[in-house]
């Protein structure tokens, strides 16, 4: 075996109750224990970021980062380094006891000197990924192309003025698809980081659009046909790289599907970060894909109230996940989806263990919310109020409004009768929050 990267950790890291002060134990994150019917890990179905954790030096736009991942600088043989980012990257998430991981082709591999080579590297690593795989019995949440960091893709992949770069980024992600599938992963991502505009002076939106729809349909046709089963996953994101994106948020990519007629294979992933970026809490998301049936998998991370770019902190904050859990718990929970840890340390973080402190606290965050949103959903505690608040829905009058079954006129004649409205009811907001705020207070209480 490799030299260890981490030797300080010499068991997977354990579950040691919400007492414990070793920072290197699960406080709330059980994975056996069962909640609400699953397995917490279940639940939760924690993915590490291969980009961020091993792909990615800490560097910002004022300075050269200094993370210790010396694969990075070893630029003499780059498959050499992609072999030991991968041992190290397996060790880490063996430790840790993630059950799975996500990669963008370019993080497993360096793209080569053309296509081709580019295709084989990738191969060999995904065969070392598949070994890794065997061995830990980590396995692949889900698997994306870069189709943003090469310079060909500066004016975007599928909505490219070029349609040899349509071509190229095509070519890209039916070898990455493969790759996904046979390693066993649950969901295929695209995020459209340049499908977007910088300026509507050079660009034709509508004719980029028709593009894109072409592009997914192609990428869907090619799922069938390998018989790839996970969903294909729009992640959306309102801008950052570019000006404006077209997958701007959920109900963005849903009039999309719904235009190129592809509801019935795409979903989102939905990151918290960009959920902020686009001005919504991340429960809207949430709630919004549920409620029209689109909801696939998470990219869990945080902005940060004061910065307005994706900073992509872990979560810490409990408070802010509780209603989030909730929605996706409500909704039947994850069935290909999960938590993907898409988030970086902060610069500074330059001792090897930080990545284990933010992954463990990241973990903690969303198992403690869910142990608070489940603890809810069981009392009744937001959904007795709101079926309260609309059950006049269920009466006469709603039912007939509902079911068609009544005319501008007929309402006009309603109302003309004498059926003037009641005093206003209260929202109960404050009341509400209250109420959120005892449950995690007596988390602490009815927790593990
Ligand atoms: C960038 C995105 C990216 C996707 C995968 O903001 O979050 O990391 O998750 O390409
Ligand atoms: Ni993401
Ligand atoms: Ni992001």
């Amino acid at each position: 075996m490799a030299e260890q990267f981490f030797p300080e950790v010499d068991a997977p890291i354990a579950y040691a109750g919400i007492d414990s002060t070793d920072p290197l134990t699960f406080r709330w994150y059980d994975a056996d224990r069962k909640i609400a019917g699953r397995r917490m890990a279940d639940h939760l179905r924690f993915a590490v970021a291969y980009w961020h954790s091993f792909n990615w030096t800490g560097f910002d736009v004022f300075g050269a980062g200094a993370l210790p991942r010396p694969w990075l600088y070893d630029t003499a043989d780059p498959m050499a380094a992609a072999h030991r980012k991968m041992d190290v990257a397996f060790e880490f998430l063996a430790k840790l006891g993630a059950p799975f991981f996500c990669f963008h082709d370019r993080d497993l591999a360096p793209e080569g000197t053309d296509f081709a080579e580019s295709c084989s590297r990738l191969d060999e690593m995904a065969d070392a990924a598949a070994t890794h795989m065997e061995t830990t019995g980590v396995e692949l949440l889900w698997g994306t192309a870069n189709l943003f960091t090469h310079p060909r893709y500066a004016a975007g992949a599928a909505t490219n003025p070029d349609p040899e770069v349509f071509a190229y980024a095509a070519a890209q992600v039916r070898h990455c698809l493969e790759v996904t599938h046979r390693l066993g992963g649950a969901n295929y991502v695209m995020w459209g980081g340049r499908e977007g505009y910088e300026t509507l002076l050079n660009t034709d939106l509508r004719r980029e659009l028709d593009q894109m729809g072409r592009f997914l349909h192609l990428v869907v046709d090619h799922k069938h046909r390998i018989g790839f089963e996970g969903p294909i996953l729009l992640e959306p994101k309102p801008y950052e790289p570019t000006k404006h994106q077209y997958d701007f948020d959920v109900a963005a990519v849903y009039a999309f599907l719904q235009r190129y007629d592809l509801t019935d294979d795409v979903k989102v992933n939905i990151e918290v970060n960009h959920a902020e970026l686009s001005g919504h809490d991340f429960a809207h998301e949430v709630d919004y894909a549920s409620a029209v049936g689109i909801l696939g998998s998470v990219d869990a991370n945080a902005g940060d109230d004061r910065l307005g770019w994706d900073v992509d902190r872990f979560p810490a904050s409990v408070t802010d996940h509780v209603l989030a859990l909730h929605a996706i718990v409500q909704a039947g929970g994850f069935t290909t989806g999960g938590f993907n840890f898409d988030a970086k340390l902060r610069r500074q973080s330059v001792d090897r263990m930080d990545l284990f402190h933010a992954h463990i606290g990241a973990m903690d965050t969303l198992a403690h919310a869910l142990v608070i949103a489940v603890a809810m959903l069981d009392d009744g505690a937001l959904e007795d109020v709101r079926v309260q608040r609309y059950h006049g829905w269920d009466g006469e009058l709603g039912q007939a409004i509902l079911d068609d079954g009544c005319s501008l006129e007929d309402l006009y004649g309603h109302v003309l009768a004498g059926n003037e409205v009641d005093a206003p009811v209260s929202g109960r907001q404050e009341a509400l929050e209250r109420v959120v705020a005892r449950y995690i207070d007596q988390a602490r209480h009815v927790g593990p």
